[in-house]
């Protein structure tokens, strides 16, 4: 190293060593020690059957990670080592000699080693303590008891800093890993290390001006010129260092900019900006906006509408969950496959879920690249937190701020909320519904620090104190209040009600409600032997993790549609059954704006193979749930609601996009079981930009008993822009007559795959399985007797399942 500030990356060459256990394996970073061991073999597959519990040893044990790395010309200058993310409780010894301790996944620490290191050979050790036993001695010595939630394996991670999902959830396996999920490096600097870069847009009318703060660390006095550069334009400031923590604000300004959208909305538009500091520079790509949070009081309570631009945009998307629960697996290629596919779901915003983590840099990268925009809870959910304890408030507090700095630059970031369902969970145990004073002061010191944090920085986002929440200071029930707040709303799959009951309630917004599924054969068959494939083995049991899930699934398969026949058959109408309940809760909240303003779905993902709420299954295959996505989530959709009030049927047409569009809307009665098909009427309507018009309104007693509904809408020149079908009555009141549905699958000149699909009578919620993991344009829809539908690969995957079989088409059975 030269006398210039630089960095040296030290990810490579680590070793992971557990005395007690006597085993040394290579250690990747980024990467943890169970993704470590297995691939050197030395622990088994955990998604495998029932293996979960086999590595418990791994986050019970002690764990040493090692390099060295060889140094010259120590001359001048200081040298920080720096880690991005330690899961989570370590002491970091450089050469012998104690260099600091880690104590929080979620932030990033930055040790002056100048004094410890020599020319020619280093050694870094960083002694991982086991973070499930200190969590446990933590609990023990608490001055008051500090309830989890109960879908958690391993306990009392609420004491730790930790992706609280670590310790289990009800979708996730318990492994609590531990390692270095971000990069380790070495910083040689002057007297000032640049640590963060924080931009507040200030939106005017053609111009944007741009808050850049410097944070950086100054070693000894120090006086150096601080310069960003935009779009041409430069600014120049001199920071007067002393020793500590110091900061400088540029301004720059942009005129005329080329505004960055979310998807759907418009482009993506980026500029780059370069800002310097003492010879040290960052590079960034960043998207101009505006956002806002509308909250203003309306004749029904407090509305809730996210605004881009000066323009109000419904909100449509899903919850993420970390990618992988071997924090390792989650590679940039994997989770860009999850988030492109959002996008092709026709969403536009996902909510980084609570009890995850914070991602790393390029996650938030990719959301800009793809106009997906991102609602942020900070990250504690469903537990109580131990915030009257000092420590773990001033880490809390410094998380706060760090994340928030370096989360600044990213257009897509629209929301920072305080937590998941914190204030719920005041209600959901012993301890603080017997003393419930106490429990709620705890809470606020710890959500007053994260409002405290979102004002002092003040970078420009709307904060909420927590998901659901009805408001700043109401405590009231997010679960069941649809006139103000956001709402997280859990009777139909938690209370066991109907799916019809999603029409009960009008949320503002509605951040969290789902179904759950069984994901695909080829998912179960990936840790499954021939033995455990039924609904009630052992190893199913071990992959669904709220307790009664499978119960309720089948219960619910019982109640909507025949009784199947096979594993294969329940593992199909478990997916019909979610999409079914997705379906309705959207197209009628979607129908409702602007009362209703967005929804986002319980879940997207996966972090293993399991039986859960997401439409993505473990891999990133897409359950029926993500094809219906793409429907309904569409900007021009038409729906059919019964109403309430009449009991007729309506036709809609929801439309967020920005133009009048003349549509027609042709609705079809199709009898199931004699397979008749009757035109009831086609009617032209103009679909208006950002609202909702009615269409039609049939009475259902006009309808033959096994009639049910198939519309598609087009436009003037007569293209098929959407297609949709109601069902009056339950599935499993229609007695289908057996179709034969035969496919034919070609590759055109052009390397177009492509299958058309025909059959001889009605058939419901097809849907065609290759075996394979390709995307195709539409994949549960709707076959009418002698009309061919032609779907078509739109993107080429491969993830790691075995690839092939012979195609399977599944649709409802009579
Ligand atoms: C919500 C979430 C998660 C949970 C899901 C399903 O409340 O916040 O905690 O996984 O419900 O129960």
């Amino acid at each position: 190293m030269t006398a210039a500030a630089e960095t040296l990356n030290l990810n490579d060459g680590w070793t992971a060593t557990c005395e007690e256990a006597a085993v040394s394996v290579a250690l990747a970073v980024p990467g943890d020690v169970h993704s470590a061991l297995l691939a050197a073999g030395r622990i088994e597959d955990p998604y495998w059957r029932d293996n979960e519990t086999k590595t418990d040893w791994v986050h019970r044990s002690v764990w040493i990670a090692r390099r060295s790395f060889s140094l010259e010309n120590l001359d001048g200058g200081h040298f920080t080592l720096r880690f991005e993310s330690v899961d989570c409780l370590a002491d970091v010894i450089v050469n012998g000699k104690p260099a600091g301790r880690c104590e929080s996944q979620f932030l990033r620490y930055d040790f002056d080693v100048t004094a410890l290191l020599n020319e020619g050979e280093n050694v870094i050790e960083v002694v991982f303590h086991s973070n499930s036993l200190e969590a446990e001695k933590r609990a023990e010595n608490s001055e008051f008891p500090m309830p989890y939630s109960k879908n958690s394996r391993i306990g009392h991670l609420n004491f730790l800093r930790k992706t609280q999902c670590h310790g289990g959830w009800d979708w996730g396996i318990a492994l609590c890993p531990l390692g270095f999920y971000g990069d380790i490096t070495l910083e040689r600097t002057g007297a000032l290390r640049l640590d963060d870069v924080a931009i507040r847009q200030r939106h005017e009318e053609n111009a944007v001006e741009l808050d850049v703060t410097l944070h950086a660390f100054a070693f000894a006095p120090a006086v150096e010129d601080a310069q960003v550069e935009i779009d041409g334009h430069e600014a120049t400031a001199t920071l007067h260092a002393y020793p500590g923590e110091n900061r400088i604000c540029v301004t720059v300004r942009v005129d005329n900019p080329r505004l960055w959208w979310p998807a759907g909305q418009g482009d993506q538009a980026f500029y780059d900006l370069a800002v310097s500091l003492g010879g040290q520079k960052r590079e960034f790509r960043i998207g101009l906006r505006a956002v806002a949070l509308l909250t203003d009081a309306d004749a029904i309570g407090n509305r809730f509408a996210f605004q881009v631009n000066g323009r109000e945009i419904f909100m449509k998307g899903a919850n993420w969950i970390p990618g992988d629960a071997l924090p390792e697996r989650a590679s940039k290629e994997q989770v860009r496959d999850l988030l492109v596919s959002a996008v092709e779901a026709n969403m536009n915003m996902i909510r980084i879920w609570g009890g995850g983590q914070y991602e790393a840099d390029w996650f938030y990268e990719l959301c800009d690249e793809l106009g997906l925009m991102i609602w942020h809870d900070f990250m504690f959910a469903c537990n109580l937190y131990p915030a009257h304890e000092r420590p773990f408030l001033d880490l809390v507090r410094k998380e706060a701020r760090q994340q928030l700095r370096r989360l600044s630059r990213f257009a897509a970031m629209a929301l920072w909320c305080g937590d998941n369902e914190l204030v719920g969970a005041l209600t959901w145990y012993k301890e603080s519904l017997e003393n419930r004073d106490r429990y709620l002061a705890i809470y606020d010191r710890l959500n007053h620090v994260l409002e405290e944090a979102v004002e002092d920085e003040a970078l420009g986002l709307p904060f909420r104190p927590s998901s659901p929440s009805v408001g700043r200071l109401d405590f009231g029930d997010g679960w069941h209040v649809d006139t103000s707040g956001d709402m997280h709303f859990w009777d139909v799959w938690h209370s066991a009600k109907d799916f019809e009951h999603y029409r009960s309630v009008r949320p503002r917004f509605c951040s969290e409600f789902g179904f759950q599924s069984f994901p695909s054969m080829r998912v179960i068959e990936s840790f499954t032997e021939e033995v455990d494939r039924n609904v009630s083995s052992a190893v199913m049991d071990v992959h669904q993790r709220n307790e009664g899930g499978n119960s309720r699934i089948v219960e619910t398969i019982a109640r909507y549609f025949r009784f199947p026949d096979s594993f294969e058959d329940m593992v199909y109408l478990s997916q019909i059954g979610q999409g079914l309940a997705m379906k309705t809760a959207i197209e009628f909240w979607r129908s409702n704006r602007p009362r209703t303003m967005g929804t986002l779905f319980w879940q997207l993902n996966d972090t293993w193979p399991v039986a859960s709420w997401s439409s993505l299954e473990y891999g990133g295959g897409w359950k029926a749930t993500q094809y219906l996505a793409r429907r309904f989530f569409a900007d021009l959709m038409v729906t059919a609601q019964p109403d309430a009030e009449t009991g007729a049927i309506t036709l809609l047409a929801v439309c967020d996009g920005l133009t009048d569009i003349p549509i027609t809307v042709r609705l079809l009665s199709v009898g199931a079981a004699s397979g008749t098909v009757k035109e009831i009427g086609a009617y032209p309507v103009t679909a208006s930009a950002q609202s909702v018009v009615e269409v039609a309104r049939i009475r259902p007693e006009t309808l033959d008993d096994d009639a049910f509904l198939v519309f598609d809408w087009q436009d003037a020149e007569g293209n098929i822009l959407g297609e949709n079908e109601y069902l009056p009555q339950r599935p499993k009141a229609y007695r289908f007559t057996e179709p034969q549905i035969e496919t034919v699958a070609e590759t055109l000149g052009d390397g177009t795959r492509r299958i058309t699909l025909t059959s001889d009578r009605p058939a419901l919620y097809v849907t065609y399985d290759h075996g394979g993991d390709d995307i195709y344009s539409d994949n549960c829809f709707t076959l009418l007797p002698g009309l061919a539908k032609t779907i078509t690969v739109s993107r080429e995957r491969r993830s790691r399942l075995p690839q092939g079989g012979a195609p399977v088409v599944s649709y409802l059975r009579g």
